[in-house]
């Protein structure tokens, strides 16, 4: 069987996301340690751009965003499912989560008080580096002030304490979801902030089903180095099976870039071997890596052929 290998730092939401649902699936996998930021050189060797945390590696398979990483543990393991029949818009409200929530979410951890806690024990040339590296990373977005922030957060759980209210146990019943993911990583760099008390546990509900939510664990995990991670995808014998649907705009064998079109947007150039609704894989080569196919979820990215030279 091919190892999951999730590069991934101990502080990230988006990671804490992913290993809570590897715990939720129970779940064996690999950590590879990768830089909180720039340069990564290793992680892009793998995925020829993308930057951001975590991604998912399978082989010579790499999964960028914790949505389609969601899938791709899905496929691993079916039961439980983060999918459930009962709750089709999950999906939807885990993206707004994911994009929305956390962006109201950060200017509210991320105050003076905030800061010091979440950077404990490092020196304050890490602090610096890692604001000018979140400035580039983030740059052209309009974020939200600290004011508007507060009242659009404190809105959100008092709405998120009243769907919790009736006693349910996950956001859309009795079974968790893809979107119960979402919303506890958020809390969980609340909490990482120092901010558990002032915001989370004045809401009840919100507060046991967040406990409910971290109960579920990481699964099991090894470390790996990401030397020994460019190994297993050069060895790979092949990729997962991937086709180029009709009817979706590209054809088979394009040379593309895919592009996140929210933040860090460094484009991925390729040639195109997978197109479906939810998903785009492109096929690139890397000196370490060999032939890798990176994948993306087709919600929050741009394909666009590439210029010719
Ligand atoms: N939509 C992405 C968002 C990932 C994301 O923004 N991750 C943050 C860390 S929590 C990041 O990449 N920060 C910059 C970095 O780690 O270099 C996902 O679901 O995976």
């Amino acid at each position: 069987m091919t190892e999951l290998i999730l590069h991934q730092y101990e502080g990230s939401p988006f990671a804490e996301k992913a290993r809570l649902m590897l715990g939720f699936k129970g779940l064996a996998w690999r950590a590879v340690a990768i830089p909180q930021i720039m340069p990564k050189p290793d992680l892009v060797a793998l995925t020829g751009g993308y930057r951001k945390t975590p991604v998912l590696q399978v082989g010579a398979d790499v999964y960028c965003d914790t949505a389609l990483i969601a899938r791709r543990l899905e496929q691993e393991a079916p039961e439980p499912t983060l999918f459930p029949a009962a709750a089709p818009l999950a999906p939807m409200l885990a993206q707004w989560a994911d994009t929305t929530l956390f962006w109201t979410m950060i200017p509210v951890a991320m105050q003076p008080a905030g800061i010091a806690k979440i950077f404990a024990g490092v020196g304050p040339e890490v602090v610096k580096a890692f604001g000018a590296d979140r400035a580039s990373f983030t740059s052209g977005m309009r974020r939200q002030s600290f004011v508007d922030a507060s009242a659009n957060l404190g809105l959100i759980l008092a709405r998120f304490e009243s769907q919790l209210g009736d006693g349910r146990r996950f956001l859309f019943g009795d079974a968790a979801s893809i979107a119960d993911f979402s919303l506890a990583h958020n809390l969980w760099f609340l909490r990482r902030a120092g901010l558990r008390e002032a915001w989370i546990d004045r809401h009840g509900s919100v507060s046991a089903w967040f406990d409910r939510v971290l109960g579920f664990g990481h699964g099991t995990s090894r470390p790996l180095d990401a030397a020994q991670a460019l190994a297993i995808a050069a060895a790979a014998p092949g990729h997962a099976a991937c086709e180029v649907g009709p009817g979706l705009g590209f054809e088979a064998g394009a040379a593309v870039t895919v592009a996140a079109t929210d933040y860090g947007v460094d484009p991925v150039a390729g040639r195109l071997v997978g197109l479906t609704a939810e998903e785009v894989v492109v096929e690139r080569r890397d000196e370490r890596a060999g032939a890798v196919h990176v994948h993306f979820p087709r919600t929050g990215y741009q394909i666009r052929k590439q210029e010719a030279a």
